[in-house]
């Protein structure tokens, strides 16, 4: 379990595109008030308190240097994570991902290209994913629609991976 937990938090310093390349339970953990069912407010409030962390200067845009801040924090996690045993398969494959997107990922993010990215700009990858994951559209998802999601990301890993 601790192990999940570290891997949200490395997720959590990532960007948006990066989560987008690998859209998986870590930005689907949602259910804050328990009811099974993961909402678009839920979503969005965990969106912004990744976002704020990011923003080092609180001023409601990520810039390049506060991206750059945040990747090193996360290499430092990862090469920590890879040190221990349990880390290992997860932190190599978190690595592999993260060299093709470096630099990449911030622009991705940045869709106006102003140099900066914002609050809306961050988000719009994981309203694409909510709405991928809330395949019948009530501004919810269930626990059925994580499960079809699960399942269907598991067979494109299947055919990635071999
Ligand atoms: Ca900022
Ligand atoms: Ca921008
Ligand atoms: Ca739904």
């Amino acid at each position: 379990m601790k192990k999940f937990l570290v891997i949200g938090v490395a997720a959590a310093l990532s960007l948006p595109a990066m989560a987008a390349a690998q859209p998986g339970e870590r930005g689907m953990r949602a259910d804050t008030n328990g009811d099974g069912l993961i909402q678009m407010s839920e979503v969005e409030a965990q969106a912004q308190q990744r976002f704020a962390r990011l923003d080092a200067d609180g001023n409601g845009a990520i810039t390049q240097a506060e991206a750059a801040e945040a990747r090193e924090k996360m290499k430092a996690m990862m090469a920590e994570r890879r040190a221990s045993d349990e880390g290992k398969h997860r932190g190599r494959r978190g690595m592999r991902g993260m060299r093709g997107g470096e630099g990449a990922m911030f622009e991705r993010a940045d869709t106006d290209g102003d140099g900066q990215v914002t609050f809306v700009e961050y988000n719009a990858p994981m309203l694409e994913r909510f709405a991928k994951h809330d395949t019948d559209g009530d501004g919810a998802i269930s626990a059925d629609e994580r499960a079809a999601a699960r399942e269907a990301r598991k067979a494109a890993r299947g055919t990635r991976g071999q």
